[in-house]
C-alpha cells in the first residue's frame, strides 16, 4: 500500500501532521483502528528502531518520530477506547525509574481502556515510592510496569521486592512488559505475568482478574 509506505517515511522523518492526516485517510478507507496501529504506526516505529540501533538515526530524530507516532495515536485513542465495555477492573501503570520510553505503555493504557479497564497512568521514570503511593491512593486490581532498556528492567524487581517487604505484594496482580523483557524475566522478578504486547496485556489482565 503506497500510503502506508509513505507513512513509514513520514514517521521516519518525524512529520506529525502528515501521520495524523494519513491515519484519518486509512480510517476513511475502512481500516480498523487496530489495523492502522499495527500495520502503519507500530511497524513504522520498528523501522525507526532498527536505524536507531544501527547508528543511522539519533535521539533527536527518534524523538520526532515518537512525536509523529503520538499524532496518529491521538486519533486512534477514542476509537480503541470506545467499545462500550463496562468497567472490568482498575490498573495503575507506569514506566520504571531511569526510563522515559512511553509509547508502549501508552498503547497498553489505550487498549486496556478499550477493554473496559479504568487506567491510571502515572507516567515515566517512576521510582518505587511513587508506585507505592499510587497503589495506596487508587487501590487498583493490577499494577503494570513498562521498561524498554536492559539497564532499567531490573528495577521492576526492586518494586516487587519492596511490595513483598511491605506485605502488599499479593494484594495486586503485577504485569510487566517492554521490548527487552521475556517470560523468564517476568518469572525471575516475581511478576504474575510478562505481556509481549498490548493485546496480550489485555487478555492476561482479563484472565487473571477473574
Ligand atoms: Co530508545 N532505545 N533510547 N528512545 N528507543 C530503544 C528501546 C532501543 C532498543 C533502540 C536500539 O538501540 N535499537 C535501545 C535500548 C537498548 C537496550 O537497552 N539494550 C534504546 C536506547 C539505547 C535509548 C537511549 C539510551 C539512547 C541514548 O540516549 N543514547 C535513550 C534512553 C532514554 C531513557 O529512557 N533514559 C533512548 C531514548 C529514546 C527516545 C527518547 C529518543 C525515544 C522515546 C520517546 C518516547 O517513548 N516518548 C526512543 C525510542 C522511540 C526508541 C525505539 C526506537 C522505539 C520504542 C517504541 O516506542 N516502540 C526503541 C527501539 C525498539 O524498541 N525497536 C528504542 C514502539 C512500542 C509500541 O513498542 O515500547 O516495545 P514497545 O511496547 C510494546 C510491548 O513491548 C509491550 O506492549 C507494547 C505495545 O504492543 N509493552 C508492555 C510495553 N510496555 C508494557 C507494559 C505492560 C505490558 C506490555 O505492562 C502491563
Amino acid at each position: 500500500d503506497e500510503l502506508v509506505e509513505q507513512m513509514y517515511d513520514d514517521l521516519y522523518n518525524g512529520l506529525r501532521e502528515e501521520i495524523a492526516e494519513a491515519t484519518n485517510i486509512l480510517l476513511e478507507r475502512g481500516w480498523s483502528a487496530s489495523r492502522v496501529l499495527d500495520e502503519a504506526l507500530v511497524e513504522g516505529m520498528r523501522i525507526v528502531g532498527v536505524d536507531f540501533r544501527d547508528g543511522i538515526l539519533f535521539v533527536p530524530e527518534v524523538l520526532m518520530a515518537a512525536n509523529a507516532m503520538k499524532g496518529g495515536m491521538e486519533i486512534l485513542r477514542p476509537l480503541l477506547a470506545d467499545t462500550g465495555a463496562e468497567t472490568v477492573g482498575k490498573i495503575v501503570i507506569g514506566t520504571v525509574k531511569g526510563d522515559i520510553h512511553d509509547i508502549g505503555k501508552n498503547l497498553v493504557a489505550m487498549m486496556m481502556e478499550g477493554a473496559g479497564f479504568e487506567v491510571i497512568d502515572i507516567g515515566i521514570n517512576i521510582p518505587v515510592e511513587q508506585y507505592l503511593e499510587a497503589l495506596e491512593e487508587h487501590k487498583p486490581d493490577i499494577l503494570g510496569m513498562s521498561a524498554l532498556l536492559t539497564t532499567t528492567m531490573p528495577y521492576m524487581k526492586v518494586v516487587i521486592d519492596t511490595m513483598t517487604e511491605k506485605g502488599i505484594r499479593d494484594d495486586y496482580i503485577v504485569l510487566v512488559g517492554g521490548a527487552p523483557l521475556n517470560e523468564a524475566f517476568g518469572t525471575a522478578v516475581g511478576a504474575d505475568a510478562y505481556c509481549r504486547d498490548a493485546g496480550v496485556a489485555v487478555e492476561t489482565a482479563k484472565a487473571l482478574i477473574q
